[in-house]
């Protein structure tokens, strides 16, 4: 897999960061999604850089919804998390934005980003941000990444609208 390839350093420091603070128990501690009729999707991201959905399904113009949940416990200036929608792009793109938005503390969205469909608030351990919003019209697969830096390499999923 070439996204391996290219992100082994990260991805190594990842399985070192989960070999050693490997804590399963707080996996699944998203909070209950609320019930206003729009679908809910929740996520957690934790101190191993890893979102615990990486695919996502919608209907072209879907209303949904995203309940993003930091659940590690590091310190947020070392390790926090976003949920950003991008519009589709290579992994080349991807990993460009990521570099642009490295600069862009502490939200991490550079201000004119015309790549970004939308985003949550980067939050540090124990927040949690939701966001709503419709799903782009244009059937398609939608990178959706964490943009702390460095984080883009490994914290990635797609939501594919169709
Ligand atoms: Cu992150």
């Amino acid at each position: 897999m070439k996204r391996i390839t290219i992100t082994s350093l990260v991805a190594s420091f990842a399985l070192f960061l989960g070999a050693c603070g490997n804590d399963a128990s707080n996996q699944d501690a998203a909070p209950p999604p609320s019930d206003d009729g729009v679908r809910t999707i929740a996520i957690t991201a934790n101190d191993s850089m890893q979102f615990s959905v990486t695919s996502i399904e919608a209907a072209p113009g879907e209303e949904i919804r995203i309940q993003l949940s930091n659940i590690g416990r590091m310190p947020k200036q070392s390790m926090a998390h976003n949920w950003v929608l991008l519009q589709p792009m290579d992994n080349a793109a991807i990993n460009a934005f990521g570099m642009k938005s490295s600069s862009h503390a502490p939200e991490y969205i550079p201000a004119e980003a015309s790549e970004v469909i939308a985003h949550t608030k980067m939050l540090g351990a124990g927040e949690s941000d939701s966001l709503t919003f419709k799903v782009p019209s244009a059937p398609g697969s939608y990178p959706f990444i964490c943009s702390f830096p460095g984080h883009y390499a490994i914290m990635k999923g797609t939501l594919t609208v169709k």
